[in-house]
């Protein structure tokens, strides 16, 4: 049996060297990176049995992405393999003070955006103890957003709990049409992580983030709501109870891929039988470490985690 099962898109990320431009650079830097696939690692490289699926083309790009998913401990048998359709990328410029960080998208057409429900292998996804994906997934097509459902639903018929991140990306869709996507699923979901930035610009959800959490999980249902507050730290509400964490301090190296290594560090101590306060603590211990490493992916061992959760105690809230 799986711990967890993840599925979305995962792109090759392209960045040139520190300090170079994407309109000058000669050089890329290649890595796979993608929100779901980023949580798939970082529960995989902190003990958990972690599987991610999707649809990728039958080429070198496509078997580059599983291969570096694999190398981390992840299971892919699940990928579904496509001969029409191509392997979305992104480029990514690092900012330097006052130059922005800048993402550039080059997805449109990838194969994942054609995957539908049948091509699916659902077993796997009704043996799982979680099924996690995020508010990138159904952005990407309206196929894809009628299967994200379609899996949520047959995941939480079998039992299998159901975690998603609201993930708001701005590039890929407007704050109504992404809180028509999310209302469309919430019925789907147990676990919820929203960053109390993206409640507020796209559910309009604003006040504390104890309160945010609470109208959420009134509002529909949620199991638990996990709020993120970048350096204020993160709240978790579970059974009517209120859980605080802080953030543990990092020099940030890279911060692409911290709020996965956040969902990740949580679901991999919740799936180790960790209650909400150890795995909000994981959570944000293993955030803080991923943003010390370059790549969307948390390198991460349990050693590194108890290291961090010995040094700095509950983590520092600011
Ligand atoms: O959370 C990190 C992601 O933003 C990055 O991996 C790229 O999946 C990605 C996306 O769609 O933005």
């Amino acid at each position: 049996m799986t711990d967890l099962v993840t599925f979305g898109e995962t792109m090759l990320r392209l960045s040139p060297p520190r300090g170079e431009r994407l309109e000058t650079a000669r050089e890329f830097e290649v890595q796979a990176g993608g929100a779901e696939s980023n949580v798939a690692v970082a529960a995989a490289r902190l003990g958990r049995d972690a599987a991610w699926f999707s649809k990728l083309p039958d080429s070198p790009l496509g078997r580059r992405v599983v291969g570096e998913l694999r190398s981390h401990g992840v299971a892919t048998d699940g990928v579904v393999w496509d001969d029409e359709h191509r392997q979305g990328l992104y480029y990514l410029e690092h900012g330097v003070e006052p130059r922005p960080t800048n993402v550039v998208y080059d997805r449109a057409d990838a194969a994942v955006t054609t995957l539908e429900t049948g091509e699916i292998d659902l077993d796997a996804v009704r043996d799982a103890d979680v099924c996690y994906t995020s508010g990138i997934t159904p952005a990407l097509s309206t196929t894809l957003h009628a299967t994200t459902k379609d899996v949520l639903e047959v995941a939480q018929e079998a039992g299998t709990t159901t975690a998603f991140d609201l993930n708001y990306r701005t590039k890929l869709w407007t704050p109504d049409e992404a809180a028509a996507g999310y209302r469309d699923l919430f019925d789907a979901i147990d676990v919820l992580f929203a960053a109390q930035r993206d409640a507020e610009t796209v559910l309009g959800r604003d006040g504390d983030a104890e309160s945010v959490a609470r109208g959420l999980a009134a509002d529909y249902d949620f199991e638990t709501v996990v709020v993120t507050r970048g350096a204020e730290g993160s709240l978790a509400l579970a059974d009517g109870d209120v859980y605080e964490q802080g953030v543990y301090e990092a020099e940030t190296h890279d911060a692409i891929g911290t709020g996965d290594a956040f969902v990740g560090g949580y679901l991999a101590k919740h799936l180790d039988g960790g209650d909400v306060a150890d795995s909000l603590q994981w959570a944000s211990a293993t955030a803080s470490f991923k943003r010390t490493i370059e790549g969307d992916v948390a390198v991460v061992t349990p050693e590194d985690i108890e290291r961090v959760v010995a040094d700095e105690g509950d983590g520092i809230s600011r």
